[in-house]
């Protein structure tokens, strides 16, 4: 089986290694979130590609969900002594070495698809890993400071501002201009069943289906289309996805969302336990839709999630 998976970062991640648990033998391609990607220390950083990667590739710092286990921050410390910045994000020295590998290859002109292919070398995910595009895209979030509306990149929102303030809007910066890459619309159009696990609809799956092509792709493959929702209980399971589904006019609920990717989208959606009482409402919106367990505590509950998720595209398909 075919499995195609538009990914953000720890959501996607944890969802990805339980699927692989729940599915082992299909071939699993992963559209990954670059809109997250920023340019610091001189180089090249894409938070959602390295944390599907080293999820899957057991490299993980498991408790924070992003960057390298066993972690120190030398090279950070030095930069810092420097008065080299930003003080604010914190890249660790193992993490600096996969970020110097990108940086490189991408300054002796291979495409970000290409560099992904190289480190997925090393990491061995277990999973087709494709960056969405190979365009840049830059996430960035309008905010409110002191009276005076200003634009800040989402890692700046999101790391440095904590999401403390309201997104007034969010912009995927470049991704009209951006073309889907190689291999992406091509895994689509041969997906046997296009999942969007539970990562954030805005910033993750959103950018994504932003990129011209892909979200037409996902309509024009007539297979089953199935997500699972990253809200539980009317609040995201971590990170900031009320803060900027409330940017885009979003209710922060599990129906809200299925409503949003719309049923010309989405055929099924899984919602928690907790929000059994939201399947009525999400199906008569014509989605599919069924209340199951849907907290990742660990491999085995994600896995669980995953095997609900294809049986539920087989209902629909
Ligand atoms: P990010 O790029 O690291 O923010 O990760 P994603 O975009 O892939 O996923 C973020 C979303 O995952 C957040 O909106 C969380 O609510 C959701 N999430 C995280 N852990 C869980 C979980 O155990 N269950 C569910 N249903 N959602 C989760
Ligand atoms: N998240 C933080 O909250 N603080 C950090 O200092 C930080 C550094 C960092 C370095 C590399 C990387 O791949 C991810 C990193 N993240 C950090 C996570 C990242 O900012 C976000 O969680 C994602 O972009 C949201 O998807
Ligand atoms: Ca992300």
């Amino acid at each position: 089986m075919r499995i195609v998976v538009l990914a953000g970062g720890i959501g996607g991640a944890r969802f990805l290694r339980g699927l692989k648990q729940a599915a082992p033998d299909a071939d699993v391609t992963v559209i990954g979130n670059t809109g997250d990607d920023i340019h610091l220390f001189g180089l090249k950083i894409c938070p959602d590609l390295d944390t599907v990667m080293y999820t899957l590739g057991g490299g993980i710092n498991e408790e924070q969900g992003w960057g390298r286990t066993d972690e120190t921050f030398a090279v950070k410390g030095e930069l810092a002594a420097y008065g080299v910045g930003p003080e604010w994000f914190g890249l660790g020295d193992r993490d600096f070495a996969t970020h110097i590998v990108r940086t490189q290859m991408l300054a002796a002109g291979y495409p970000l698809s290409a560099v992904t292919e190289a480190l997925c070398a090393r990491w061995q995910p277990g999973v087709r890993l494709l960056p969405m595009s190979d365009d840049r895209v830059e996430t960035h979030v309008a905010v409110d400071v002191d009276g005076e509306r200003k634009a800040v990149h989402f890692q700046e929102y999101w790391v440095r501002m904590r999401a403390a303030v309201d997104a007034q809007a969010v912009v995927p910066v470049g991704a009209e201009q951006a073309k889907p890459a190689p291999g992406v619309l091509e895994a689509i159009a041969a997906a046997d069943v296009v999942l969007f696990p539970p990562s954030n609809p805005v910033v993750s799956i959103g950018t994504i289906l932003a990129v011209p092509g892909i979200r037409e792709a996902i309509a024009d493959a007539g297979v089953p289309v199935v997500g699972l929702s990253p809200i539980v209980g009317d609040a995201p399971v971590r990170g900031m996805a009320d803060k900027v589904l409330a940017a885009i006019g979003v209710e922060s609920t599990a129906a809200a969302v299925a409503g949003h990717y719309g049923s010309g989208l989405l055929d099924g959606w899984l919602v928690d336990t907790v929000d059994a009482a939201a399947v009525q409402e999400i199906e008569s919106a014509g989605i599919r839709a069924r209340a199951v367990p849907l907290m990742m505590t660990d491999t085995g509950a994600a896995a669980a999630m995953a095997h609900e998720a294809l049986a539920l595209a087989e209902e629909v398909r």
